[in-house]
């Protein structure tokens, strides 16, 4: 792909964009850069690339158009539908995201992609683990927060790329074909960019509309969503299942034992040896399994990496326990389900922190669920309220609405007993109070170690 003095046009100006430029600047292109916050809200950035000239700024607003542009890549952040990216469209320019350039100008190394409402970045982390151990050139990248586009000099044919992929990102592919790919579950999610589960479930089918019957795509056999999909692969389909003995796949038999069932039967480990607690780890861990065994990676590796793997920061993290009283940091819980995961993972009473923007979720079945084991409700950000109504429909009536962290954690915490857990798994993004999940698992973890 020869990109010398090709007109650029890069939308979104923020971990994505900043190394997209990056590269299209080394490759010659001549880049215009277009963002909706205006100069004062992105000056750090724009002192970051102060050293790059060839490029032309439209800050504070999208323009209604952009004229003489070659093509146009977008960050996963940006929806696909702003009115001057359809008029792109309409013009015949090609829009693409940057995992899409990043594999077009790769060395062909060995793409496995992941997706999956959630679970997505423990799995990638875990595959991650298991391919360096296996002395493999690993790189663990995409919307776990590394852009794929900053390791594809470093990589050649034999460079495995362990790259997680968000539904935003699988919309603006085209091209992009891994050896493995793996669509671990699909409950709602980000419905105010996708408006409907189809639109959503759709997207997320991208990630193996490429794949050729010699390569591998691994499903949630007990996702009925998922399951469905697989009529529409190419690729060779491994289910995995924890409620059936599927066959050709891998599941969990009665005695509790992962059985791979793929070339030949093998019981492979019991669902106890597994580090991670929860239902949810033990589908990540076999699907990271699939992922692993159709790579012919050797078992005693991904046995090692499954009973010793340690929690991901901000998924289901251990924070501090303080007078019998343990604290875990689930910032990176973003929507319902994830939540609904997080509270079924333990069986202590709960105190839980939740809240944050409103992507248009409904926290019905989470409050459902949630009533065998949460005790008190800690509510803040943009959806308090929502949650609030939801909740007393529900019957709980322990719901306490607080204006910041801080509050959370010294009012969850005052109401806490011994034996309690006070878990921050919010059901929502960040962006209504926070930059990013991680500055607000952050500020829960520190809020939390400065309780006396
Ligand atoms: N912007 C516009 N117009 C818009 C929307 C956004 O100009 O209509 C601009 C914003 O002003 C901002 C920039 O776009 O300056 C932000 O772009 P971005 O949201 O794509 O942010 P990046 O920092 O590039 O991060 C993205 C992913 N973010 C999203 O998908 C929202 C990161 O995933 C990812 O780690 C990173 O690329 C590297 O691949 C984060 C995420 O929250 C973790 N993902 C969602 C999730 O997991 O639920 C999908």
């Amino acid at each position: 792909m020869d990109l010398r003095s090709k007109k650029v046009l890069l939308i979104g100006l923020a971990k994505t964009g900043i190394s997209t430029i990056k590269h299209l600047d080394r490759l010659g292109a001549r880049i215009v850069v277009n963002d909706i916050k205006d100069e004062s809200k992105l000056k750090e950035i724009l002192q970051e690339l102060e050293k790059i000239n060839n490029v032309e700024y439209i800050l504070g607003y999208h323009p209604e158009n952009v004229d003489d542009i070659d093509m146009a890549v977008v960050s996963p952040g940006v929806p696909l539908d702003l009115p001057f990216i359809l008029k792109l469209k309409e013009n015949n320019i090609e829009i693409i995201g940057e995992v899409e350039l990043a594999y077009r100008l790769s060395n062909d190394p060995i793409f496995i992609g992941i997706t999956g409402t959630n679970g997505k970045t423990t799995t990638t982390s875990i595959v991650g683990e298991i391919f360096k151990k296996a002395q493999k050139d690993t790189y663990i990248v995409g919307n776990i927060g590394n852009p794929v586009i900053d390791t594809i000099d470093k990589t050649n044919e034999k460079s495995v790329l362990v790259t997680e992929l968000s539904s935003f990102q699988l919309e603006s592919i085209d091209e992009f074909r891994p050896k493995v790919s793996a669509i671990l579950n699909i409950t709602q999610d980000h419905l105010n960019r996708h408006h409907t589960m189809e639109n959503y479930i759709d997207a997320k089918a991208r990630i193996f509309m490429n794949q050729k019957n010699t390569e591998f795509t691994i499903l949630n056999y007990d996702d009925l969503e998922v399951k469905k999909l697989a009529q529409k692969c190419n690729s060779k389909v491994i289910f995995f299942s924890r409620k059936e003995e599927v066959e050709g796949g891998i599941y969990l038999d009665r005695n509790d034992n992962i059985v791979i069932d793929i070339d030949e039967k093998i019981t492979f480990l019991n669902k106890e040896e597994l580090s991670l607690p929860g239902g949810h780890n033990l589908e990540n861990c076999m699907a990271a399994i699939g992922i692993a065994y159709v790579s012919k990676i050797n078992l005693e590796v991904i046995k090692d990496v499954l009973t010793t793997f340690n929690a991901v920061e901000h998924r289901l993290e251990f924070v501090r326990n303080l007078n019998d009283i343990m604290f875990v940091n689930d910032s990176k819980g973003t929507n319902p389900d994830s939540t609904i995961k997080a509270v079924q993972s333990y069986k202590n009473p709960i105190i839980l922190i939740a809240g944050g923007m409103d992507k248009g979720s409904s926290f019905d079945e989470l409050l459902e669920i949630a009533k065998s084991n949460v005790k008190i409700l800690v509510l803040l950000g943009e959806t308090a309220s929502k949650i609030e109504k939801s909740a007393k429909n529900k019957g709980f009536n322990d719901i306490h609405i607080v204006k910041d962290m801080e509050e959370a954690v010294n009012t969850a915490y005052k109401l806490a007993q011994k034996g309690d857990l006070i878990l921050l798994s919010p059901a929502c993004a960040s962006w209504d109070m926070y930059k990013s999940f991680e500055v607000r698992g952050k500020d829960f973890k520190c809020n939390v170690n400065n309780l006396k």
